[in-house]
């Protein structure tokens, strides 16, 4: 059985969790935080990131290649295209959504969860970058009911986690709505989180959020304490 080492309190564990569900895997959580620099968890994930799986042939970390790694072996339901374009054209929304907006959003992740001081400079940064990721996105995705195609992709599964933190940062440091302006990207999210996969995972990473941010802030001091 596949362990899948994180928590559900992390957009990244979150995505790959979705993909674990609608492809019925069986799977077991193993809850590790963030921040583990243990060395028997960094020879599963060197990076020491979450999230992280076991599988019969070993260990695999970074999201997105967990999630082909799993369409390469559990490939039924079909989460890619078939033709090669058509799972470039996904891997593209996937990497558009993480570099522009999670990535950008992730800058504030600090002063959110662990109430460090504002980042002045990524303050003036983020909102136009991730204004500029979600235009991008908007053009480039379909206005049906997925974001690729017609029918569920990874592009859904890992851009609406991608989106959802990116909305909790706009939300909470510059009080933006950011899909407000995108009608369709709004109504695709909406949309998605009545998803029955959608609100099991969400629903557990609400859950988890309380002991995520306690143990982030209790990190935080004890690391303050041996400064
Ligand atoms: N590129 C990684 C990013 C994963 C990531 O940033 N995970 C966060 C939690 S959401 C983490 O483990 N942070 C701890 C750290 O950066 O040391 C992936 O795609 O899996």
């Amino acid at each position: 059985m596949i362990k899948l080492y994180g928590v559900a309190a992390s957009n990244y564990f979150n995505s790959v969790k979705h993909a674990l569900l609608v492809k019925a895997i069986d799977f077991t959580e193993v809850e590790t935080y963030t921040g583990n620099k243990d060395e028997s968890y960094l020879d599963k994930s060197p990076m020491g990131k979450i999230p992280c799986i076991e599988t019969e042939s070993g260990c695999l970390s970074e999201a997105t290649v967990i999630l082909d790694y799993l369409e390469d072996v559990y490939p039924t339901p079909p989460l890619y295209p078939a033709d090669a374009f058509g799972r470039a054209k996904v891997r593209q929304i996937m990497k558009m959504a993480e570099l522009y907006i999670e990535l950008q959003a992730r800058r504030h992740i600090p002063e959110v969860v662990a109430g460090t001081p504002r980042l002045d400079e990524a303050f003036k940064e983020v909102p136009g970058m991730m204004k500029r990721g979600l235009r991008a996105l908007d053009r480039l995705c379909g206005k049906g009911r997925f974001l690729f195609g017609e029918q569920l992709t990874y592009a859904d599964i890992h851009t609406r986690y991608c989106l959802k933190i990116g909305k909790r940062i706009a939300y909470k440091i510059y009080d933006w709505d950011m899909l407000a302006e995108f009608e369709h990207l709004n109504r695709w999210y909406e949309a998605f989180a009545e998803d029955p996969v959608a609100k099991k995972v969400d629903a557990e990473s609400a859950a988890a959020m309380a002991a995520f941010i306690a143990h982030v802030q209790q990190q935080r001091s004890a690391a303050g304490a041996s400064a």
